[in-house]
C-alpha cells in the first residue's frame, strides 16, 4: 500500500515536472490548424480567369450588367418559385463577393480574389482548388 502511494506520487510528480504528452500534443494540434497563407500563383491565376469571364464589359468592376448572359438566374430556386427577379437573383449574387466594408453592388477583383482567399483556405491542394474553380466557373 505504501509503495503503491509512494508511486503515484511520482506518476503524479512527474507529469508536473514534466508536461511533455500535453505539449506534444499542443504542438500537433498547431500544426494541422490551418493558417491563412498567402494565394499560391495557380490559385491567384485561375481565380484572375474567373474574374475576367464575369467582367464582361472589361472595366475591372463586376455589375448585375456583367452578370447577364454569363450567369444564368433562371436556375435559381428562388426565382423558379416566383420569389425572386433575376435582377434580385444577381444582386444577391454579387453581394457574396461585395466586401462588407463597401456594399455598393460592384465587385472589384480585389473583393473577389478576398472572397476566394477565404475558400482557399480550407481547400488543400492547389491542383483541387484550381479543378473546383474550373468547373464552378466553366473556365
Ligand atoms: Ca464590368
Amino acid at each position: 500500500m505504501k509503495t503503491q502511494q509512494r508511486l503515484q506520487r511520482i506518476v503524479g510528480e512527474g507529469e508536473e515536472a514534466h508536461p511533455l504528452p500535453w505539449s506534444r500534443r499542443w504542438v500537433g494540434l498547431v500544426s494541422h490548424t490551418p493558417l491563412p497563407s498567402p494565394l499560391s500563383c495557380s490559385r491567384r491565376a485561375v481565380i484572375e480567369a474567373a474574374f475576367r469571364k464575369l467582367d464582361r464589359s472589361g472595366d475591372g468592376v463586376v455589375t448585375v450588367q456583367d452578370l447577364q448572359g454569363v450567369y444564368d438566374a433562371t436556375q435559381h430556386p428562388n426565382f423558379r418559385s416566383g420569389l425572386w427577379s433575376q435582377e434580385e437573383v444577381f444582386h444577391t449574387f454579387l453581394d457574396s463577393f461585395d466586401s462588407p466594408h463597401d456594399k455598393d453592388g460592384k465587385v472589384t477583383l480585389e473583393e473577389f480574389v478576398s472572397y476566394y482567399s477565404g475558400v482557399s483556405v480550407s481547400i488543400d491542394t492547389d491542383e483541387y482548388f484550381v479543378t473546383m474553380m474550373r468547373k464552378a466557373w466553366r473556365l
